[in-house]
């Protein structure tokens, strides 16, 4: 009988759990209309100082999701993956050509506040200059790409093509 109702408590408490599992999802449609507004994504990134001495440490990159106004859509409690890369350029002219790429990583986006250029806090991803692989005869300034992909799969692209690189 023991047994019983301990299998019993156990099957509860499995269920108990699934049901939470499900009911704390935050993708039902409603809670994604914004989604649909985005018409294009944006980038900067600024050399940064992230320790006690007063070097710069490296950049620090920021991204905004926009819509067809350039006004920032405003999202939070969801995670979009972001592809981060840096090519070095050796283009004196506009638009910019990138040339070899030097750095390759992978971030989110959590919340639009944060990761915004709202406030010069935060940021996706800081990149030191060590873990941007360019060589002593690089120009100083370069090209950074993301691609932000959405909730619904769809990907969105940008650049900033006047990254300090080094
Ligand atoms: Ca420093």
């Amino acid at each position: 009988m023991k047994k019983l109702t301990f299998f019993v408590v156990a099957l509860f408490l499995l269920l108990a759990g699934c049901a939470q599992q499900t009911a704390g999802k935050p993708t039902t449609e409603e809670a994604l209309d914004w989604v649909d507004d985005i018409a294009r994504a944006w980038v900067v990134a600024h050399s940064h100082n992230w320790d006690s001495d007063a070097e710069d440490d490296g950049i620090r990159v920021w991204v905004e999701l926009q819509d067809k106004n350039e006004d920032e859509i405003r999202y939070e409690n969801i995670e979009m993956p972001i592809l981060i890369e840096v090519y070095t350029t050796e283009s004196k002219t506009l638009p910019r050509e990138p040339e070899r790429l030097v750095y390759s990583g992978s971030s989110v986006t959590r919340s639009w506040d944060k990761d915004a250029f709202v406030t010069g806090a935060n940021g996706i991803r800081d990149i030191a200059w060590e873990d941007m692989s360019t060589l002593p005869t690089d120009q100083t300034y370069g090209i950074i790409y993301v691609t932000i992909t959405l909730p619904n799969g769809k990907e969105f692209k940008a650049l900033y093509d006047e990254a300090r690189i080094k």
